[in-house]
């Protein structure tokens, strides 16, 4: 069985995150999605709308998602590649490189980011009505 996982806050859930997690899964059999915890995103100095409990409940009814763990830190990757035994890492091309330590443990993915959609842009427009 191949084991594929992605890492993400999935902040206001939308069509990028679906589609990330979509091709994740088509690079195997299992993915197992680790999603960035509030305190977590308090380190990335990311303010979420949503709480990381529900955020949580969201990328785990998707069904292209097998497993959720949480994300507490940058440097659990590794022990989450070898506790899950996974064999592919996938990230969005904003993050191109920034990953390719990974290598050493598994392949190493970047898919190309859904152009017009971020969660960012959706608070900006909420912001504006
Ligand atoms: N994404 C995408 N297209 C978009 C928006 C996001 O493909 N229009 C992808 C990102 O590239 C990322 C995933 O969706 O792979 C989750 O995006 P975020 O929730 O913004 O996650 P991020 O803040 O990048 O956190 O340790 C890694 C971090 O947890 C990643």
């Amino acid at each position: 069985m191949k084991k594929v996982i992605t890492y993400g806050t999935f902040d206001l859930f939308h069509v990028g995150h679906l589609n990330i997690l979509k091709r994740a899964k088509a690079l195997g059999d299992y993915l197992v999605v680790a999603v960035s915890s509030d305190a977590f995103n308090a380190i990335k100095g990311k303010k979420c709308a949503i709480p990381d409990t529900e955020r949580m409940q969201i990328v785990e009814a998707i069904k292209y998602v097998d497993e959720v763990i949480p994300e507490n830190s940058w440097d659990q990757k590794i022990d989450d590649i070898k506790n899950h035994d996974i064999d592919v890492f996938v990230m969005g091309d904003d993050w191109t490189g920034k990953f390719d330590y990974l290598n050493d443990y598994c392949e190493v993915v970047y898919l190309p980011r859904t152009p017009d959609i971020s969660t960012t842009q959706i608070k900006h427009e909420l912001k504006l009505k």
